[in-house]
């Protein structure tokens, strides 16, 4: 392992170094912790199996139904899509097409927005997997998947203990024949804050070598400015810039002068002049009613001879009776979710919506019974889930009153949950409404949402109101979400910030008006990659550097779990929430067969010996009772 750690180090590569390269190397000293794969595993196992999971309740392993899956011959290879186009004729091509197309487009959000918005963003890879080929080849005619992105990239990281990068890499093997989507968030990537120009720039085109297609690109403020880098990046990489108007308020209503129709026009001018491909209206509360719908696509296509792609949230109930009407007016593209996982905070549902549109003279393009029957699979799959779910049960037509993003709403609740304020949901539902107001009625999607959000839950904890904001502002510490939010550094909300609070929550601190990433250091990723080579004792790849440069505190306690207990991403799902029951046996791949056979009483230190069979041998694995 010295010889390796020598040959791999990035001094010796570069071959920067000299007679005290090995004195001065500590991390050359560094090796790999040589725990089997089987003992990594069995530790992962026995460890949930005894002390459960963050966010499951039950700790006994339910008995799920088996899932049921399309039989498909997946030997065939899909019948070729939207990826060939872009490959054989650009991205113009791939324009033109949508544009000649007389019936409407879809993107499937099922691997993304959907269990973002249902299901707190936990639905793991594994499960994806078994369902690819078949989704491959059942819903080939669709305009792309939407399946990376948002939220889904730290959560793989933080929760599920899994690398999204490896998803996206392998999705892309088992769907070649279909454009793949993902949401960036302008300045913020995948993140919760701006970044430097040069790290927004990496992560596009390491997303774009990994197998992104098309980048949905959006500023949590509407802020144009901080979508430009992130624009000009995925033109550089050859894919598809979609640009997104982040809609909000509603137009139909006069009493709300901020965001009118012009105001949305302007922007789709302003965007197409920065160089989008699409334009995405993207209505991230659901809060596009039907005839404002109509409106909005009609007067929009009348500046810009961009196609046009919607998306929405079901939370009211009225998604499908608003996409008619959106595909009335024109547009090209809608998102929508497999029926499974569709409705209420998530997508309208894509077989619904097909049966709506039949007979008229835009059908939906797709095979309804192919997105019927992968959706059972999907109805299988959604029960391990059970305990992310939000709770909701019908539709919510107070989407229009408090303007909670659908992927926001199940989020929200489990951190209230999480700082005990589970029973006050109600309250914290209202008082977020009442916080967009006090902060001049924003654009509310990541991060802009995540502030409005954070200053509810600080509000009710605290039993504030807006007087007391004001009055007693002096003497209190805001969050600092909401501190950064106020000095700018995730933009400049259209018309700007409310002065009198502002004054309060900086304190002495000063607001910047400029884009943050003018101000940002650009990230040295020679040092990033020499750093995270120290840390780990092992070389790096990009993706790695990135992921570390974006989110260094979860990718720290990823990489630490990782060597505790290996790749956890090839469980079954049950057993990873759940671990096993005494006697079960399951198989991992074509290697490993695993039985729990006994776990003992809690020793005088705390330890269970957990008794296993791996692969037929007897072993036994300690592990503390933290219950
Ligand atoms: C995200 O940024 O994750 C969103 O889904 C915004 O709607
Ligand atoms: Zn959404």
């Amino acid at each position: 392992p010295f010889l390796e750690n020598v040959v791999k180090h990035p001094s010796f590569l570069s071959g920067h170094f000299n007679t005290s390269f090995i004195d001065t190397t500590p991390e050359l000293f560094l090796f790999p912790n040589r725990k089997d794969r089987g003992t990594k595993i069995l530790n992962y196992i026995g460890n949930v199996t005894v002390n459960g999971f963050p966010g499951i309740e039950q700790k006994s392993k339910p008995i799920f139904s088996s899932v049921r899956k399309p039989k498909m011959d997946n030997s065939i290879p899909p019948t070729s899509g939207t990826k060939q186009i872009l490959e054989q004729q650009g991205v113009q091509g791939v324009i033109k097409w949508v544009k000649e197309q007389q019936g409407v487009l879809l993107t499937d959000t099922t691997f993304r927005d959907a269990h973002q918005s249902l299901l707190a963003t936990r639905v793991r890879s594994h499960d994806m997997f078994q369902i690819a080929k078949e989704s491959a080849s059942g819903m080939h005619n669709l305009f792309s998947y939407e399946m990376w992105g948002g939220a889904t990239f730290d959560v793989a990281y933080r929760f599920l203990k899994e690398n999204p990068w490896d998803r996206l890499l392998k999705m892309r093997k088992m769907i070649p024949n279909v454009l793949f989507q993902m949401l960036f968030r302008g300045a913020n990537a995948v993140g919760y804050k701006n970044y430097p120009d040069n790290v927004i720039r990496e992560f596009i085109q390491e997303s774009a070598e990994a197998g992104i297609d098309v980048f949905r690109i959006f500023d949590s403020l509407n802020w144009i400015k901080g979508m430009e880098v992130a624009i000009d990046a995925t033109r550089q990489s050859g894919k598809i810039a979609e640009a997104a108007i982040c809609y909000t308020g509603d137009i139909l209503d006069d009493s709300r002068s901020k965001y009118t129709v012009k105001y949305y026009k302007d922007m789709a001018k302003e965007l197409e002049a920065s160089g989008a491909h699409i334009l995405a209206i993207k209505d991230m509360a659901g809060l596009l009613k039907p005839e404002a719908a109509y409106r909005l696509i009609s007067e929009i296509k009348s500046v810009t001879d961009l196609p046009i792609h919607l998306h929405s949230h079901d939370t009211s109930g009225n998604g499908i009776y608003m996409y008619a009407k959106a595909i009335e007016a024109g547009v090209d593209i809608v998102d929508t979710a497999l029926g499974a996982m569709a409705g209420l905070t998530s997508q309208p549902s894509a077989s619904t919506l097909s049966y709506a549109m039949n007979g008229g003279s835009r059908e939906v393009i797709g095979d309804v019974r192919a997105f019927e029957k992968i959706s059972y699979y999907w109805e299988d799959v959604r029960k391990y889930y059970k305990d992310f779910e939000s709770g909701m049960i019908s539709p919510h037509t107070e989407i229009y009153v408090h303007e909670m993003p659908g992927g926001q709403y199940s989020n929200l609740q489990q951190q209230a949950k999480g700082v005990g304020l589970g029973e006050r949901w109600e309250e914290v539902k209202e008082m977020y409404s009442r916080v967009n107001l006090l902060f001049g009625d924003v654009v509310k999607v990541t991060p802009s949402s995540k502030v409005v959000g954070d200053m509810a839950l600080f509000m009710v904890q605290n039993n504030l109101d807006e007087i007391s904001v004001i009055t007693r502002g002096k003497t209190i510490d805001f969050p600092d979400s909401v501190i950064e939010f106020f000095e700018g550094y995730i933009g400049q909300p259209y018309g700007g910030f409310p002065k009198e609070l502002q004054k309060v929550i900086l304190k002495n601190r000063q607001a910047i008006t400029v884009r943050p990433g003018e101000l940002l250091e650009p990230v040295d990723f020679q040092v990033m990659r020499e750093d995270l080579f120290n840390k780990l004792g092992r070389p790096v790849t990009s993706q790695e550097i990135l992921a570390y440069t974006l989110y260094p505190k979860v990718f720290d306690e990823y990489s630490a779990m990782e060597n505790n207990f290996g790749d956890v991403s090839v469980l079954d799902t049950p057993t990873f929430f759940y671990g096993m029951r005494l006697g079960e046996e399951i198989e991992i791949g074509k290697t490993l067969i695993i039985k729990l056979v006994s776990i003992s009483e809690p020793m005088s230190d705390g330890n269970r010996i957990i008794y296993f069979e791996l692969n037929g041998q007897p072993r036994e694995i300690s592990i503390q009772d933290m219950t």
